[in-house]
């Protein structure tokens, strides 16, 4: 389903075996080299979303190669299968046409029941490739905004376990957030039995 131009939900992407594996996956990648913390922002609040990165390490508000605010550790590489997933995703959803999509990060939101993300522009990376985000486990309501301002007009929209989205073109700099993760929505079959884990899939434009 198309929420505006560049911007396309895809309900029940991912099938349970693929959830499965993303969790477990995301298990490992939560705990070594780099734990998953809450980001500290320059104002000194903590981020009530725990975030762990592959390829590239993001800090609020820049990506380096080393988690600098974390352990110092080099941060794990993105796998070639979830670059190719990501592919897979960004074909479906715009055709075969345009350049291939080479994401270089990974950033993985894990939010419990009342972690919530405000709204904001991902424009940290130096590139308007699009961006492949995958949500399992509790569902959220995902506010989808405009290019403008945080404010009104916004499309509240419900993500669920398995649901893809992509943000590309005119809406890759959209204002977006996470008011709430949605109480009593748990979907152990994704292996994961409370929270909501988001895997966003982006270029960075960095070398
Ligand atoms: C999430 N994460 O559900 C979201 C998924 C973040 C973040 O917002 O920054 O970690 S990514 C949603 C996104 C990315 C780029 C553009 C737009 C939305 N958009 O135009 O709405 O944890
Ligand atoms: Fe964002």
């Amino acid at each position: 389903m198309v929420v505006a131009p560049g911007a396309v939900h895809v309900p029940d992407w991912l099938g349970v075996d693929q959830q499965r594996m993303l969790v477990s996956e995301c298990r490992r990648w939560a705990t070594a080299p780099v734990p998953m913390r809450s980001a500290v922002v320059p104002g000194g609040h903590k981020m009530s979303v725990q975030t762990v990165c592959l390829g590239w390490h993001w800090q609020p508000y820049k990506y380096t190669r080393t988690a600098d605010d974390v352990n110092g550790a080099a941060v794990a590489a993105l796998p070639e299968w979830l670059i190719e997933l990501g592919r897979k995703a960004v074909r479906e959803v715009y055709g075969d046409s345009g350049e291939i999509y080479t994401p270089d990060t990974a950033l993985i939101n894990f939010y419990d029941d009342g972690a919530r993300m405000g709204m904001h522009q991902d424009k940290d990376e130096r590139c308007d490739a699009p961006v492949v985000s995958l949500s399992i486990a509790q569902s959220c309501v995902f506010r989808f905004g405009n290019t403008e301002n945080r404010n009104k007009p916004y499309t509240d929209i419900e993500l669920q376990s398995g649901d893809l989205f992509v943000f590309g073109g005119a809406s890759r700099f959209a204002y977006h957030g996470v008011p709430k993760v949605i109480a009593g929505s748990a979907y152990p079959d994704s292996g994961l039995m409370s929270g909501r884990l988001n895997i966003t899939l982006r270029d960075t434009g960095m070398r």
